[in-house]
């Protein structure tokens, strides 16, 4: 990913304004892009993202008076409450916090519960002050959110010497982002951030949460992952998103199973008699894309990341026409790349705006991207942002 921000400059530099010291360490985590997936988090099933080159850093000191003071470049404006009151804030009065604010904080929040779980006394975690600069764009789909979490989580789980694992960290961001955020977002973008590895996808399991560390061999194959950002913001705590969810839990339930994941393609037929139109093409989507995660998963071991295409192809038009997820931009976008010689292209992410992705030849790129700026600006579409990124390392300590 080509930036011209430095985030962890800018977080240094934050935290010097903040507290007039140094910080005693640099935690970071990235964004993701999700390969292939959308939706199946929340319902069991799989999913198939990389953890992006595109990071949020936390600058990270500790105070001795039992409060939490976090300020970040998204709003200069610091935030500051005592730990123990975080109980009172969330998740009931979440909206008394500032939105961006509700991230770190409800992590904050998380941990101090897992802390309690672990036999801990959370009235002795110490005070933290923490400045957050990132260069994950923000409304893009690429899970800005989640590099938040992440980088606050690994800062904290260290200072506080929680000892808590990966696995544990993402569900604690998970409960930030569900309860202290409001948003009903599945685990996929925590589990990516906290366990991504360069050159390599996260082949998860969202109901037994195993993980598989699959190599995606685009460089070798001379393949780069564009991202086209349409601009078109989104918020998974309103709107869409949550209604996808009620109806995919509708869909299991007149289904008689605990979750779609329980479902396989040959179900559809019996689905399709059982429920109104709009709820079978939820659930079409839903089990048709686990079996696009397993099916993309095997192929590219057996055959190497070019076997894919067609399954990244796939799932978009899943998303468009059965999910209904999808814009005339994220359209345009995967349409426009794939004329352009894509491998196979599809939205990223939950929707409703965000990005899409396309799987590309290196030397496609150039030209992929000026065809994209044309085919905006003749539809009359605002300008999209294009660059492309690298599977990279998850969350870790930065200094
Ligand atoms: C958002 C959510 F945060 C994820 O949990 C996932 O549901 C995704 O949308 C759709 O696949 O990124």
């Amino acid at each position: 990913m080509t930036t011209a921000a430095t985030p962890r400059t800018d977080a240094h530099d934050l935290f010097g304004e903040l507290t007039g010291a140094a910080p005693v360490g640099y935690w970071s985590a990235p964004g993701r892009v999700n390969l292939i997936g959308e939706h199946t988090d929340y319902n069991d099933g799989f999913v198939f993202p990389f953890a992006i080159d595109g990071r949020t850093i936390a600058a990270l000191g500790t105070r001795d008076d039992g409060r939490i003071r976090v300020v970040s470049t998204f709003d200069p404006v610091p935030v500051e409450v005592a730990l123990a009151d975080l109980d009172a804030l969330f998740p009931h009065h979440r909206d008394e916090i500032v939105e961006w604010a509700r991230y770190p904080l409800g992590v904050a929040w998380a941990l101090r519960d897992a802390a309690r779980a672990a036999g801990r006394d959370a009235d002795a975690l110490t005070g933290v002050d923490i400045a957050l600069a990132s260069d994950v764009p923000v409304g893009a789909g690429l899970s800005s959110s989640a590099a938040i979490e992440g980088a606050t989580a690994s800062a904290l789980n260290d200072v506080w010497q929680l000892s808590l694992s990966p696995v544990d960290l993402a569900q604690a961001g998970r409960r930030a982002e569900n309860l202290a955020v409001g948003a009903p977002t599945g685990i996929m973008d925590q589990m990516a951030s906290m366990l991504g590895r360069a050159d390599a996808g996260i082949f998860l399991d969202c109901r037994s949460l195993e993980v598989d560390v699959v190599p995606l061999g685009f460089a070798d194959a001379g393949l780069e992952v564009l991202v086209i950002d349409t601009r078109v913001s989104h918020a998974h705590s309103t709107g869409g998103y949550g209604e996808r969810r009620e109806a995919c839990e509708r869909g299991a339930q007149i289904m008689g199973v605990a979750a779609l994941r329980d479902l396989v393609p040959a179900d559809l037929d019996r689905a399709r008699a059982l429920m109104d139109d709009v709820t079978f093409r939820r659930v079409r989507h839903v089990v048709t894309e686990d079996q696009r995660v397993l099916d993309a998963v095997r192929l590219l071991r057996a055959e190497g990341p070019r076997a894919i295409g067609a399954l990244l192809d796939a799932s978009h038009a899943s998303m468009r026409d059965d999910f209904e997820i999808s814009t005339p931009e994220l359209d345009l976008a995967v349409a426009t790349a794939r004329a352009a010689g894509a491998v196979g292209a599809r939205m990223t992410g939950g929707g409703f705006g965000g990005a899409a992705i396309a799987l590309i030849d290196r030397e496609l790129v150039e030209e992929a991207t000026a065809r994209v700026a044309a085919a905006f600006a003749a539809a009359g579409f605002g300008a999209a942002h294009v660059f492309t990124v690298h599977p990279s390392d998850g969350a870790r300590r930065d200094g």
